[in-house]
């Protein structure tokens, strides 16, 4: 028994995966995330879209090319808005915005969407969206009753921003995602603009 869960702890550990926003398109890295983060974080990133932060440290630091105060690897997994200028939505203030999670392997946990302040890495105003607990359940997932709004589901930009994500690379919407037993977080940011209200 107990080493039958050995067995499956290591296969979980070994699993690509597991969630990321494919709709809209997030952010991806690219130079300058290669010349903040270094190769290895990058590499990890385009093989496996959806694979979780706990694992980049450990590749960051034996990269020489990492650079801690350039590439905040809990911030969009370090991916620069400075590859991303040409994948910036416009919103307005009050409009539904449909967004879809490519959800490949479950961990049941806590998730939420928000829209986070760039330069300070906090959240602005409340989640979005919020699930306390019972996301990505395995015993749903693995049955198909997964709910569907876990992984396609509509925020409503607010409409109290102000001029906060008026400028490109201010704001992102971030979809964040904790496997409790896992211990792996997964998140993914969506680059947009709002013009003030
Ligand atoms: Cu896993």
């Amino acid at each position: 028994m107990l080493s039958t869960l050995l067995q499956l702890a290591s296969l979980a550990a070994l699993a690509q995966g597991h969630g990321y926003i494919s709709t809209p398109a997030m952010r991806m890295p690219g130079e300058s995330t290669t010349s903040a983060c270094g190769k290895s974080v990058v590499a990890d990133i385009v093989r496996d879209k959806t694979s979780h932060v706990e694992g980049l440290p450990e590749l960051a630091a034996k990269d020489s090319g990492y650079k801690p105060a350039q590439c905040n690897l809990w911030l969009c997994r370090g991916v620069q808005f400075a590859d991303n200028k040409a994948n910036v939505q416009t919103y307005k203030p009050g409009q539904t915005v449909e967004i879809k999670i490519d959800l490949t392997i479950p961990h049941a946990g806590s998730a939420n969407v928000s829209i986070v302040d760039t330069n300070t890495n906090t959240i602005i105003g409340p989640a979005l969206l919020s699930w306390p607990s019972g996301y990505a359940d395995e015993r749903q997932f693995y049955g198909h009753t997964l709910p569907a709004n876990q992984t396609d589901f509509s925020i409503e930009i607010p409409t109290t921003l102000g001029s906060k994500c008026a400028s490109a690379g201010d704001c992102v919407i971030q979809w964040w995602w904790y496997g409790t037993a896992a211990k792996q977080t997964y998140e993914s940011c969506i680059d947009f603009t709002v013009a003030a209200a």
